[in-house]
């Protein structure tokens, strides 16, 4: 196969970057990658260099780029033959919540950033933020009600699902979200993970902050 390369920004802040590498981790697939530090003069001019969107992650594989971190778990999980659930009805759901966390929580992502070193912080807890932690805790709980009985992961065993929302667990244990036993959890399995604490340990020596990304 040919070499696989994933273009992410810094690991404390890209949340994007995160759900991508985390997929393909989990699938098994070997990878290099490139850091690109966000949030600084050249950073649009390197990204512009790999991505056509202007944005990370963006996986290479021989010529071909894939960008977006959705495409990115689903040619992964193509060329693993994993990552989605093997029963219909559950790999249906586990494709709706992950495009529901693609497509939405944006008071939850502008007003929580991604801040995967931080802890203890502490911001106004608007009506739209809650809304969008009791969804996100609604669904947790279904996916693990319903689908979850064969380990700690929304549908079991690990899905892509899981990736996609493995930076809504980053910013609930930064910001301190009050959320159901099921989610705590969930929220426990997500952090133990070793991909994850390995991401983790990376963000904190990462040299660079981001102003306007250290909210709380
Ligand atoms: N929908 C895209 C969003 C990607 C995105 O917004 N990435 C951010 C970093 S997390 C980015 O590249 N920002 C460009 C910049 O900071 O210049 C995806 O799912 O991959």
């Amino acid at each position: 196969m040919a070499a696989l390369t994933l273009v992410i920004g810094n690991r404390n802040y890209s949340s994007w970057s995160l759900r991508a590498w985390l997929a393909l981790k989990h699938l098994g697939l070997d990878f290099e990658e490139i850091v690109i530090a966000l949030d600084h003069p050249d950073t649009h001019d390197q990204i512009e260099s790999f991505s056509p969107s202007g944005r990370v992650p963006l996986l290479r594989h021989g010529e071909l780029s894939v960008w977006d971190s959705l495409a990115i778990c689903e040619y992964a999980a193509e060329l693993t033959g994993s990552g989605w659930p093997s029963s219909r009805e559950a790999r249906a759901i586990a494709r709706s919540v992950s495009a529901e966390m693609h497509s939405g929580f944006a008071t939850l992502r502008s007003m929580w950033p991604m801040n995967a070193r931080a802890r203890n912080r502490h911001t106004v807890i608007t009506a739209a933020l809650e809304a969008d932690i009791e969804r996100i805790d609604e669904i947790w709980n279904d996916c693990r009600g319903r689908f979850g009985t064969g380990g700690p992961w929304l549908f079991g065993e690990y899905s892509v699902a899981d990736a996609m929302y493995a930076p809504v667990v980053l910013r609930f244990n930064t910001y301190g979200a009050r959320i159901s036993q099921t989610a705590r959890w969930y929220m426990a399995a997500v952090l133990e993970d070793a991909p994850m604490q390995d991401w983790l340990q990376s963000s904190k020596h990462e040299p660079w902050t981001i102003a306007a990304e250290e909210v709380g």
